[in-house]
């Protein structure tokens, strides 16, 4: 769900993403090692979670088909105490991060609650390969549906296998896995005791142009001028790209991998796409403390961009936006921006495990086009981006999967018949979100009951209440998190 530089970084700067994960990923395991040299307690060697796993069906929903593959899962058994709760996180459009395991909110729960910890990944991600290849065939297994039954044939085999049947289970996930958290619960409530569905997408719809207009009026909490200037930015550039005499300027100026080159309204969608993604992603994950999960935390918030963007002494408001493009490529070590669709094409297409695709984004792709939609779109006349309209999104449906948009409007319908949309009728999920954060909008940001709460937080981004708390934290981030441990006290009493 990464609309920018991290999509730049996942489709076309792969090889410097992996050598940045693979930096981050080293540094945490020293990190680890650090922690067990002065802590003789940690009870894992090394400090590393082993990946477990999990014999799985391909397809639950055909009893005919006996075919099967191993689900990687992590667990922590160190806070846990006979007859205390079960806690499930749930994995997601991407690799399983056992820093979780360790980290986050739901540990210090689990401290206080006395709960078994287990991670699942979700199926076709990470190290999860249910098929042999990443195939439109293949694909056909990758749903939400598949994976609630993954989570819940999980559940009901490790209870049996570990004595816990009669243990009372929680989910938890943020993000999509957030709505899958809350959908849990909704379509296995005889499995699931209670959830924490953080920054729950709960609502499909094919076009989410509301997902700018959050990040409007994020930029505008701000300074109010922000947004404004944005929009003369993008409306200077877009003016400069009618003009090919213009594009080395603008080359140099976004510091492009190779002279820019704008043959259809595809390739001048995806340049300003991933422009705009820029500020998406900095709106999305405002000041997240995210570094545990090997997330380089690059200081780069709202307050940073807005600033850029009201300093004259950086030239024009062009020249202001072409400056936050270079420093997003400098904090993330990146030499230059590719914007070539066309090699984006091509590792969108690539079907192997090993290739492009191993960080997920294929299958992403492929579940917004044939369950979710979800698409961020300049549609809306109240947000500064131009460029990349809905059609820009079917193509790719289309072009990737054969997916028409007739198909896919069905699908999304479908999808909200299916689980219910914002009309939830369940009991024990908790919803929190963040105001800041633009996925709030297809949240559940009001009390549907009581218990079916709502905790809207006032100036956080995507999923804030999950990570591990620190000083600087807002108050009512911390109210927020007090009050979800509340309500699980109350819920696993019942
Ligand atoms: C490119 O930038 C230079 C320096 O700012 C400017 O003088 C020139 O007019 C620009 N060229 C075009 C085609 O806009
Ligand atoms: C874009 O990428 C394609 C495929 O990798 C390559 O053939 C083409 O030369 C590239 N175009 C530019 C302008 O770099
Ligand atoms: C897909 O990626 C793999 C690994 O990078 C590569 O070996 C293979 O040639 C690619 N396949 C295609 C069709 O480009
Ligand atoms: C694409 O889908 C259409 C409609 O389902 C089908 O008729 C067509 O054969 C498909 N094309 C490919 C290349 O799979
Ligand atoms: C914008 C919005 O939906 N705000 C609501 C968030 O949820 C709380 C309840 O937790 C409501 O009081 C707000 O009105």
């Amino acid at each position: 769900m990464h609309a920018g530089i991290l999509k730049s970084l996942l489709a076309k700067q792969t090889i410097f993403l992996l050598l940045w994960l693979f930096a981050a990923g080293e540094k945490r395991l020293k990190g680890f090692q650090r922690f067990e040299e002065e802590d003789n307690s940690a009870r894992h060697l090394g400090g590393v979670f082993e990946d477990q796993w999990f014999i799985q069906k391909l397809d639950h929903f055909n009893g005919a088909d006996d075919r099967e593959w191993k689900q990687r899962y992590f667990v922590n058994e160190d806070f846990y105490r006979p007859g205390g709760p079960v806690f499930l996180m749930i994995g997601g459009e991407g690799t399983a991060n056992p820093a979780w395991m360790r980290y986050g909110t739901w540990i210090t729960y689990a401290e206080k609650l006395g709960a078994l910890c287990f991670m699942l990944e979700h199926r076709f991600y990470g190290k999860s390969h249910p098929t042999p290849d990443l195939s439109k065939e293949s694909l056909q297994f990758l749903s939400s549906r598949q994976a609630l039954a993954d989570l819940a044939h999980f559940r009901t085999a490790m209870a049996e296998a570990r004595g816990l049947t009669s243990s009372k289970w929680v989910a938890f996930g943020g993000s999509y896995p957030g709505a899958l958290a809350a959908w849990f619960r909704l379509k296995y409530p005889h499995l699931v005791h209670a959830s924490v569905a953080s920054s729950a997408p709960v609502f499909a719809t094919v076009d989410f142009p509301e997902y700018l207009e959050v990040v409007r009026s994020s930029l505008a909490s701000e300074d109010p001028q922000c947004p404004l200037l944005v929009k003369q930015a993008s409306d200077a550039l877009v003016e400069l790209l009618k003009n090919p005499k213009t594009y080395d300027n603008i080359t140099q100026d976004f510091r492009l991998c190779s002279k820019l080159q704008i043959q259809t309204d595809v390739d001048l969608s995806y340049f300003l796409e991933m422009l705009a993604g820029n500020f998406m992603d900095v709106v999305q994950y405002n000041e997240d403390n995210r570094e545990f999960e090997g997330v380089k935390d690059t200081g780069i918030t709202i307050q940073v961009l807005c600033g850029m963007m009201a300093d004259p002494s950086l030239g024009d408001p062009y020249a202001r936006y072409a400056a936050v493009a270079r420093l997003m490529l400098e904090a993330f070590s990146i030499e230059c921006l590719n914007v070539n669709f066309s090699s984006f094409q091509r590792d969108t297409a690539n079907t192997s495990w090993e290739g492009p695709s191993s960080m997920g984004e294929r299958q992403w792709l492929y579940q917004t086009c044939s369950e979710f939609g979800f698409y961020q779109t300049t549609d809306s006349p109240n947000q500064p981006f131009s460029g990349f309209p809905l059609q820009y999104f079917l193509t790719q449906c289309a072009e990737f999967f054969n997916i028409s948009a007739e198909l896919l409007d069905e699908t999304v319908e479908e999808t909200n018949e299916y689980y219910s949309g914002y009309d939830i009728h369940s009991t024990r999920i908790v919803f929190p979100n963040g105001s800041i954060d633009p996925w709030h909008a297809l949240g559940i940001t009001m009390d549907i009951t009581p218990n079916l709460p709502a905790v809207f937080i006032k100036g956080t981004a995507h999923c804030a209440d999950m990570y591990p708390a620190r000083s600087q934290d807002l108050p009512q981030l911390t109210l927020a998190r007090e009050r979800i441990f509340t309500l699980l006290q109350q819920w696993l009493k019942q």
